[in-house]
């Protein structure tokens, strides 16, 4: 029988205070009568670590003494924030530290802000990540995830004179508290060489050597879950220098050629690549990508052979999730070390690889999907290239059978893309690969089997799920609205509604109650005051708390269409100045746009939006006639810590995709679930946002996926002056003739839209946009009504826990069930 060793660390103050200032005095090495507040941050941070480690251990040995199937998360990237917030209100210890560090001399939420953003991800897809652990760990099921211990996260983005800068983020120059380096944990990783074939028992037998050999060295992050002491973990790989390969370039004299090898592998987990949404062939991305796939399946196969059992019972004990392509490799991996390394036949072998792996798409735009050149492949990794010429052979075998002569459909299907060079899809790897292929909204799952995986779907419909996304209420409500967070404790008699959030749907009733009203409105209005004070301190900007704050924070990207958003601002503005000083106030609402996000470093046009959003604010914050009515804001360096200040404090948000292009979108739930209200198309999960919180409770605007292509028709095919409403021609004008200065940078961006160029359809859509804007001047007018509307959004969005998407996967895809370790205290 498991039984829990009795936990060794109380939770009162006087315990508290005496590990922090242990861990001042002998971690850090200073004075316990004197410390400051960063190291205050990183002593706190120790004292919390301690008690996660306790968990985390009594955890992995209970899934090993229980021997449960496990999941496995692999993604290229985890946008985590801030752990030490997190830590304590998932351990339910925030007020006992509150209490023990205000004695010490220091306010925790001060503390707070010590702490760099460990932001090893670009937006979505590593976002989505980091709340899917949360949750993970919360419903108690047996789950790693397994990603990159980048050195340089995100760039931190420094906006001056109106230009996006990129300054390298070395998130590590404080050390990690959080962490736990394995130095027992590596292990080696191939690159390059060639595959010499022998026989053995009158079979062939390829062996794959020679070549570079790094060390992928593991880092856990406990990962803790809420109202639970199960504590999981997320092991983060290094690249290191393979000792064995050092001591021969020594060997062979050349000191500081050996020196620059060892560097050379250090490089390969140096850098997170900066673009969201659109692929990087370089060899580097492939190189980490291996990385990642290759010690992970070596932790995987170590663990599942532990206990002496036969292969068959792999797919019932590993689920593998393919966070997008970036792991795809992971099934030639699998299949690799199967085939060559433990001799199991090939059709066997498959078999167990396509019951164990699962893969997610994140998007259906073409410059997203990766494709490798096989002569990049081949040359790095010759022996998965052969392998997925194998499987590529036996799988269009099987379609050819199913589908005689049908040629079109099997280059369709084909791993292999038949371009010059040829290249690897490693699309069509992933799906041929994985029992089960999801997209992330409904909406885009069925653009999946309708459109990019129409042949795969019709040769396998029941591979083809949805798995609408979601957000962790602990981080999204619970951290980043204290306010509203105690507001639902109070009304539903206790906090449980912070793991099952269908319970704030209760407050239906409270809906019409002008006391909940109040209390609504002094949270949002509290929330906006330290948003105020944040643009202050960051922007140098003042603005108008009675003002709508209005906000679109995301990637830079043309099809997320911040263009049009800004376009619109100008038309605002236009008309504002066109009418009569006196009549100013009467006719127009005062609101603070807010624009935030970063552009991939290369991404000419997402720069140029930028610039010209910050032309725009220049413009009208210095025009004295405007005043209050209007204030523009580019809010700097977007990252999750500052999105914990900045949702909680919208009442507008603004979601505005070309119908059909964002997967799914997850900042969308994040402004839903803190009573913002949504301006959006109807795509990816603003479709069933609206279908939850009522599309009277939205502004909807905009054309529908499927009269995109009619449109796009419609204006290749029109006069671009007939095709532009007139107010939107204004607004090109002005920008045309300089009004807003950069006059050619600014000309080059509108000439993106200008010449039957417009594929993002903002010509299309600006009517609408401005109709739907013009409702929302009038629902704000009418405080009552846009207080009920805002609670109705927040009560009603609890569809969107990432709660409810990870019990799905663990019941539909991976067949899991939640293993729960007993409290000990
Ligand atoms: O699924 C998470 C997130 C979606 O919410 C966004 O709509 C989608 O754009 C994003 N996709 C990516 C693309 N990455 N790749 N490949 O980040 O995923």
């Amino acid at each position: 029988m498991w039984k829990l060793m009795q936990s060794y660390i109380k939770n009162d103050k006087e315990t508290i205070q005496q590990s922090i200032v242990n861990h001042v005095e002998y971690t850090l090495a200073k004075t316990r009568f004197d410390f400051s507040i960063f190291h205050a941050y990183q002593a706190i941070s120790h004292s919390v670590r301690d008690r996660l480690i306790e968990a985390f251990n009594d955890t992995a040995q209970y899934f090993t003494h229980h021997d449960c199937k496990r999941v496995y998360y692999l993604s290229i990237e985890f946008l985590m924030g801030r752990y030490l917030q997190n830590a304590l209100i998932n351990l339910e210890l925030e007020d006992n530290y509150k209490e023990a560090v205000l004695e010490l001399g220091y306010n925790l939420e001060s503390v707070y802000e010590q702490e760099v953003d460990p932001a090893l991800g670009n937006g979505g897809l590593g976002r989505l990540a980091a709340c899917f652990l949360d949750s993970m760990a919360t419903l108690n099921l047996p789950a790693w995830g397994y990603g990159i211990r980048y050195s340089y996260g995100i760039f931190r983005q420094l906006i001056k004179d109106g230009y996006q800068y990129e300054v390298p983020d070395y998130w590590l120059d404080n050390g990690n508290p959080w962490e736990i380096e394995r130095l027992d944990v590596n292990y080696p990783i191939r690159f390059y060489g060639y595959v010499r074939k022998i026989h053995e028992n009158g079979k062939e037998k390829s062996i794959w050597e020679g070549g570079e050999l790094v060390l992928a060295r593991a880092y856990d992050n406990p990962i803790p879950g809420y109202d639970t002491y199960n504590t999981i973990n997320l092991r983060l790989w290094r690249s290191l220098p393979a000792r064995e390969f050092d001591f021969n370039s020594f060997n062979q004299g050349d000191y500081f050629k050996a020196l620059e090898e060892r560097e050379k592998a250090e490089y390969i987990t140096s850098v997170l690549y900066p673009n969201d949404s659109n692929y990087s062939g370089k060899e580097l991305r492939l190189k980490q990508q291996y990385l990642l796939v290759c010690a992970t399946i070596q932790d995987v196969i170590r663990r599942f052979k532990k206990k002496k059992r036969d292969w068959k019972e792999l797919p019932e004990k590993i689920a593998v999730q393919l966070n997008d392509t970036h792991p795809a490799m992971a099934i030639v991996e699998l299949l690799r070390v199967l085939i060559d390394h433990e001799g199991i036949e090939i059709e066997f072998a498959w078999e167990l690889v396509y019951k164990s792996f699962s893969y997610t798409n994140h998007t259906i735009l073409p410059e997203a999907l990766e494709k490798w050149g096989i002569d990049l492949l081949g040359n790095l990794l010759p022996r998965h290239l052969e392998i997925v010429y194998i499987i590529n052979f036996i799988f269009l075998e099987k379609v050819s059978k199913k589908f005689p002569n049908d040629h079109h459909r099997l280059s369709s299907l084909s791993i292999i893309e038949e371009s010059n060079p040829k290249k690897i899809r490693m699309a069509n790897l992933s799906i041929i690969g994985s029992h089960a292929v999801n997209g992330v909204a409904e909406i885009h799952s069925k653009l999946l089997t309708t459109t990019l995986f129409k042949d795969f779907y019709e040769l396998r419909p029941k591979k083809f799920q949805n798995k609408t996304n979601g957000v962790t209420p602990r981080r999204w409500i619970r951290c980043c609205n204290v306010q509203l967070a105690q507001l639902y404790t109070e009304q539903l008699g206790g906090d449980t509604w912070v793991t099952d959030l269908t319970q704030v749907r209760c407050l239906e009733n409270m809906v019409e109650d002008p006391d909940f009203q109040n209390n609504w409105q002094r949270i949002k209005r509290q929330n906006k005051e330290q948003l105020k004070w944040w643009v202050k301190e960051n922007c140098q900007i003042d603005i108008n708390i009675d003002s709508l704050f209005d906000v679109q924070v995301k990637r830079l990207h043309e099809y997320k269409r911040q263009f049009m958003n800004i376009l619109y601002v100008i038309h605002r503005y236009l008309s504002i100045k066109k009418t009569p000083a006196d009549q100013r106030h009467a006719k127009f609402l005062p609101r603070t746009i807010m624009f935030g996000g970063k552009a991939a470093p290369g991404y000419i046009n997402a720069k140029r939006i930028i610039k010209l959003i910050c032309s725009v604010a220049d413009k009208v914050n210095t025009d004295s006639e405007i005043g209050d009515l209007m204030k523009i804001v580019y809010l700097p360096n977007y990252n999750v810590s500052n999105a914990q200040i900045i949702i909680p404090a919208t009442e507008l948000s603004q979601h505005i995709s070309t119908a059909g292009l964002e997967a799914s979108g997850t900042s969308n739930m994040k402004f839903v679930m803190n009573g913002s209200l949504i301006i959006g198309t109807m795509d990816g999960a603003n479709v069933e946002i609206a279908e939850e919180v009522g599309k009277e409770n939205m502004f909807i605007f905009g054309a529908l996926v499927d009269e995109i292509e009619g449109l796009r028709n419609h204006m290749r095919n029109t006069e671009p002056s007939q095709y532009f409403p007139p107010e939107l021609n204004e607004v090109l004008q002005k920008i045309d003739e300089g009004f807003f200065g950069a006059v050619d940078e600014l000309r080059e961006l509108i000439n993106t839209i200008r010449n039957r160029n417009d594929y993002y359809l903002l010509g299309a859509d600006f009517k609408s946009y401005l109709e739907a804007q013009k409702k929302v001047d009038e629902c704000y007018k009418n405080k009552s009504l846009w207080t009920k509307m805002s609670i109705r959004n927040a009560i009603r969005s609890s569809k969107f826990s990432s709660d409810r998407t990870i019990q799905q996967y663990a019941d539909e895809i991976w067949g899991v069930k939640a293993f729960q370790i007993p409290n000990p205290s």
